[in-house]
């Protein structure tokens, strides 16, 4: 008998696990379980209260504020502590005008739904909110909770002595806008800003497994570090964010990373980030774009622009740690020690990133692309970037020197971007192929990428064509051969063609692969008669890896 009542309270569970419960704050016919849109609650923590593990909260927009302490008090002794407090094992989304079937439906710029930290005197940060979103998962057990579609503000993290929630120590100087201990979480598609603390001036996270994507984190503030971001232990992903203007007046201006195990920083445009403002004690600062220490990072496919470090690293500074720094666009950075890069311990893989334009401090010639500490060096190995001036300009201590394991560098040749000056490109979006810091079909970084640990698509998601090109961004169309190989080596016919394309090669094929225009992958074979006869019109790339060759050709289909 117990066991049919174990059976049922799991049957049970598995039903309501499915539930959606929804918030307006207008409504006025509020009333639990707030399983429609015509019961939704407008007090976002009680539905959040009535959740169970697997649920959905769906927010409509408006202005929510929080009321309560994370344990309930709506009267705490320190009013600060009012958060938005999440249970465990739930998913909350924003961005819904109250009437959506689908998730899909949801319009987030449409119907902008905030969460502000602003208590008490609005427009006064100094009674705001120590955390405006706070997840405090069990050390042992948290599953995580997802975090969708907000616009974050207002959160102030000066307090003094540590909260302690759900057997965690909770600090009140870090996470001001979202604070997450422990669990698999995501925190995706929010806008994070004008929020501040002493760490993580946006997101501080400790000992998750999160995922931090597709936001936009920007004006946000640490005294410390971490202006954008800090995650801190754990194993994060920090993915196609675009993270910019914010300060940290320690370490890391948009991302702090440190004692991670296997973070991967990808796919983000970071720029215009402030770090290492000024001497915080007997140490220097720096990494006004990313800062990773004490832990092992993939960083790969970023842009990393116009940040800067009145110490060291302008683009990025590692410390103590084991790094893979591939395929990034490091561009325009400045800082008083290594405009672009600054290395000081530890182990790094430095491979297929273009450094252009960076600068020491006030100096008006560009080209401070990297230096190893001379005292405490890092052991490096930089292969296949482009570096701005000629190899014997690398030399001198502590400035522009570039020590380390050095082979197959491009050195003193423009990369020739499509427009420095516009990061977005025409079409005013970042991460498509127009975007500024993509290259031009002339570029000598097309093709010359090492293929080992490189990724296999580039900052806008292309796919990454023969040998992958330097820098965020892959150029198709610049993978053309030009005639004269053409000539000798192989030939593609006809051209443009309707059923059959025929590759005559004087080489074994190994591999043939058809993208479309978009970069995606539509036919792989060995063929060299390739039957093309289903596909639509249009312009397609075919890229050839033969024996002793990859090169990629366009043909048209009729
Ligand atoms: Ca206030
Ligand atoms: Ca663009
Ligand atoms: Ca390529």
């Amino acid at each position: 008998m117990r066991n049919i009542y174990f059976l049922l309270f799991l049957f049970n569970s598995i039903l309501i696990s499915s539930a959606v419960r929804y918030v307006n704050i207008n409504s006025t016919t509020g009333s639990s379980p707030y399983t429609s849109w015509s019961t939704a609650g407008n007090d976002l923590q009680a539905v959040i209260n009535a959740c169970q593990v697997g649920d959905e909260v769906w927010v409509a927009s408006g202005t929510y504020t929080p009321a309560r302490d994370p344990f309930g008090n709506v009267s705490p002794s320190d009013n600060r502590d009012k958060t938005f407090y999440l249970k465990d094992g739930i998913s909350v989304y924003g961005g819904f005008n109250g009437t959506e079937t689908f998730l899909s439906d949801r319009n987030l710029n449409s119907n902008v739904t905030i969460l502000s930290g602003d208590l008490g005197v609005l427009g006064s940060t100094t009674d705001n909110s120590y955390h405006v979103v706070l997840f405090s998962g069990n050390s042992s057990s948290a599953i995580g909770v997802r975090l969708d579609g907000f616009f974050i503000t207002g959160g102030s993290a000066y307090g003094t002595v540590n909260n302690n929630v759900n057997g965690n120590v909770v600090s009140r100087l870090a996470g001001p806008a979202v604070y997450f201990l422990y669990g698999n979480n995501i925190i995706s598609n929010n806008k994070i800003y004008v929020n501040a603390g002493y760490s993580g001036g946006g997101i501080y996270t400790s000992n998750t497994n999160s995922i931090i994507s597709n936001n936009e984190i920007y004006n946000n503030k640490a005294n410390y570090d971490g202006g954008g971001v800090s995650v801190f232990k754990g194993t994060n992903t920090i993915t196609n964010n675009y993270i910019h203007d914010n300060t940290a007046t320690g370490d890391g201006g948009a991302i702090y990373a440190s004692y991670g195990v296997d973070n991967i920083i990808s796919k983000n445009v970071i720029g215009k980030n402030k770090a290492g403002i000024s001497q915080i004690d007997t140490y220097y600062y720096g990494g006004g774009g990313i800062y990773a220490e004490r832990g092992s990072n993939t960083i790969i496919n970023n842009v990393l622009y116009e940040n800067t470090s009145n110490y060291m690293g302008g683009g990025i500074l590692l410390y103590y740690g084991t790094n893979k720094v591939i395929n990034n666009t490091i561009y325009k950075n400045n800082a008083t020690a290594g405009g672009g890069f600054y290395t000081y311990l530890g182990t790094n893989t430095v491979k297929n990133n273009i450094f252009w334009a960076n600068i020491d401090g006030t100096d008006t010639e560009p080209g401070a692309d990297y230096i190893n500490n001379h005292d405490w060096p890092a052991t490096n190995y930089i292969f296949n970037n482009v570096l701005q001036l000629a190899q014997n300009a690398y030399n001198t201590v502590n400035n522009n020197s570039l020590s380390g394991n050095i082979s197959n560098n491009i050195f003193q040749t423009n990369p020739n971007f499509k427009n420095g000056t516009s990061i977005f490109g025409a079409d005013g979006i970042l991460r498509t192929s127009d975007d500024g810091l993509s290259l031009l079909s002339n570029s000598v970084a097309i093709n010359y990428g090492h293929i080992i640990d490189a990724p296999t698509d580039d900052i806008t998601g292309a796919t990454r064509m023969g040998n992958p090109d330097l820098g965020a961004y892959e150029q198709l169309i610049g993978n053309l051969n030009v005639a004269e190989s053409k000539i000798n080596y192989y030939r593609i016919y006809p051209n443009p063609a309707k059923d059959f394309l025929n590759i005559k090669i004087n080489d074994k094929i190994l591999k043939i692969e058809i993208f479309n225009t978009s970069g995606q992958l539509i036919k792989t074979t060995k063929e060299s008669k390739i039957d093309i006869s289903a596909f639509p019109q249009g312009n397609y790339i075919l890229n050839i890896l033969t024996e002793n060759k990859i090169f990629a050709e366009k043909f048209i289909k009729e």
